[in-house]
């Protein structure tokens, strides 16, 4: 199965002998200037003293829906689902792709045009796509609004390189309306995926023409965003790649969220807006692959294929199972992160009854006997180590579910190494009255169910634990002195206190308004009171420095200026202890980042709150 990630390198392998696409100009008015004035390029910031970390993805209301809902369905539907992932070429012979086709196929742009000018997906019947999801339980959809190839799948004004212009398709519909009213009806979330590179648009690959682009690509997002309401905007095609050379930068990158978030500020945005790293966009993407554990720094979402292609495929039929797919789901949520899995529907616009078997296989799973709770709103539990017999999640402080995909033979236990001193007060197994014992044993406990699985795919034991609650601080935040140097030389321009240290200063914002966008630091200084004992993780994400002292140990010491990025150290604490903590930030020119999240067994990742920070 192709990795996609690994496309832009390969497509570059193929691309550097295939000659350059994007030099033809469109046999479609690919270029006509937007029908409605382009919206103004938005300043990318209001400038010094602009934060954009308007919250914490970790945390806030902005994001709750999708930190709960877990589970989402990805569709690549467009002029590529046309010919079903195979093209003849002129000589006989078969090229086989799905989405790629055109570039790896080497179509040439008129003959691609010319069978997207066929397309006539009748069958899409967004009843049952969203029937579809329902049934699988996934509760928010993400479908391609426009892939690579340019094509638009709404009735954009911009160009008539879409659906409604450039098809055999009955020009009195729009799938994404029906989608969205759908969507709407079932009480699902939509979103549009949406790829900045553009293999279609003359304009993007020549950097003198680039503006033009960018405008007719904001232009259609303002269209997507004012049209559908969708709740997330799911960006692609931001890397380094040739033919057309995407030359997206992390500037293009903070702009573009800007002008998306001002359109609609409870949307969320995945981190290729930018250039797919830490500081980017509300939350990582991960592809085809799952984290071994939580991800630092960013909230994240896996998505995956159901068979080896994201677009439609008539030749493969390489399906994983869907205890697979449960298992991959189950490994997510215990990890607090978010699946979003694909369909692709057919040049009619069918979703392959193969794909509906399996998402239906999986809804099955979660709503038999409340299994879902190991997914819905459910993440990662430090309480325990990760077991070789299936995955821990946990819901809310008091509860755990082991989903066992080993089930141990009669009487056998299942063992849970716990990280810090906890207890279990009751288990239970979901969807059967059998009795289960627990007992400490060695470093955590054994748990001996009496019968059998309930499940093969898994079965979920609810564990009711015990944990010493939390410490609520009444911090007010810590005391923060701001230099318009990068050196923390002479008197603080600016002192004030700061509720937490959640800044994405980008490019041109800066601490204060009295502070230029480059050459400042900032010293945050004070006591920080742990909720919990415990060994807790201390994260930054920082550009330019980072150095964080806890009790007078430099537990983060990242002082050689770099590009946004993560860096962590860990450091024992006791509950309600308050500790001084001193940290300092760096900027000398470009972006600025500073954020100070922690975690721990027992507490959640998160940005420090200002309830656990004194000035003192
Ligand atoms: O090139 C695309 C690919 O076609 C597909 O859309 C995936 C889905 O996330 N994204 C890119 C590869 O990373």
């Amino acid at each position: 199965m192709r990795h996609p990630a690994r496309r832009p390198a390969r497509t570059l392998g193929v691309l550097l002998g295939a000659g350059l696409l994007a030099s033809a100009l469109p046999s479609v008015s690919g270029a006509a200037e937007p029908a409605q004035p382009s919206p103004k390029a938005p300043r990318v910031t209001d400038g010094p003293g602009t934060n954009y970390a308007v919250d914490d993805p970790f945390t806030s209301d902005r994001t709750e829906w999708w930190r709960q809902d877990r589970f989402g369905m990805f569709i690549h539907f467009g002029a590529y689902s046309n010919l079903e992932g195979e093209y003849t070429r002129q000589d006989g012979t078969v090229c086989q792709d799905a989405e790629w086709i055109m570039r790896q196929c080497d179509i040439p742009k008129d003959a691609y045009e010319k069978q997207a000018a066929t397309f006539d997906p009748s069958g899409f019947d967004a009843k049952k796509v969203v029937k579809a999801a329902k049934d699988a339980g996934q509760r928010y959809i993400v479908i391609t609004s426009k892939h690579h190839d340019g094509y638009a799948m709404w009735p954009t004004k911009v160009n008539k390189w879409n659906l409604r212009d450039h098809s055999s398709f009955d020009k009195r519909r729009d799938i994404m309306r029906e989608l969205k009213k759908e969507a709407d009806k079932a009480g699902i979330k939509l979103g549009f995926y949406y790829s900045i590179w553009d293999w279609h648009d003359p304009d993007f690959a020549d950097p003198a023409t680039f503006p033009k682009y960018k405008k007719r690509m904001y232009a259609q997002l303002k269209e997507l965003v004012g049209e559908y309401d969708p709740a997330l905007l799911w960006f692609d095609g931001e890397w380094d790649a040739e033919n057309p050379t995407n030359r997206w930068s992390p500037k293009d990158g903070a702009e573009l969220e800007r002008y998306v978030k001002g359109l609609k500020p409870s949307l969320l945005v995945n981190n290729r807006v930018g250039k797919r790293r830490v500081a980017d966009g509300d939350f990582g993407t991960p592809e085809q692959e799952i984290p071994g554990q939580p991800v630092d720094g960013q909230p994240w979402e896996s998505c995956m294929t159901l068979n080896g292609h994201w677009g439609f495929a008539r030749y493969d039929h390489e399906w994983k199972s869907a205890a697979e797919l449960t298992r991959n789901l189950l490994s997510t949520a215990s990890r607090s992160g978010n699946y979003l899995l694909n369909i692709g529907p057919d040049k009619k616009g069918r979703v392959p009854d193969e794909s509906v078997r399996r998402l239906r296989a999986m809804g099955d799973w979660l709503r038999a006997n409340g299994q879902g709770r190991a997914v819905y709103g459910a993440g990662y539990s430090g309480l325990v180590e990760k077991p070789s017999w299936g995955e821990v999640s946990r819901e809310g402080s008091k509860k755990l579910h082991a989903a066992v995909t080993e089930w141990p033979g009669k009487g056998r236990p299942l063992h849970l190494k716990a990280r810090v001193p906890f207890d279990i007060t009751g288990a239970r197994v979901l969807g059967s009255g059998q009795k289960v014992t627990v007992k400490k044993s060695g470093d955590g406990f054994d748990i001996t169910p009496s019968g059998d699985a309930v499940a093969d795919t898994a079965t979920v034991i609810e564990l009711a634990v015990k944990s010493p609650g939390g410490v609520r601080g009444k911090g007010e935040g810590l005391k923060a002195e701001i230099w318009d140097n990068d050196s923390f030389e002479g008197t603080p321009k600016v002192t004030r206190t700061d509720g937490g240290i959640n800044y994405a200063w980008r490019f041109d914002g800066s601490p204060d308004a009295s502070v230029p966008a480059d050459n400042f630091s900032t010293r945050w200084s004070g006591s920080i009171q742990p909720r919990y004992t415990d060994t807790y993780t201390f994260s930054t994400v920082s550009d330019d420095t980072a150095k964080v002292w806890i009790d007078g140990k430099l537990v983060i010491d990242a002082g050689v200026p770099h590009d946004p990025r993560v860096d962590k150290g860990t450091v024992k604490l006791k509950a309600g202890e308050k500790y001084d903590i001193k940290v300092e930030h760096r900027e000398q020119g470009g972006e600025a980042h500073m954020k100070l999240l922690w975690s721990s067994p027992q507490q959640q990742q998160e940005v420090v709150p200002g309830s656990q920070l004194y000035k003192d």
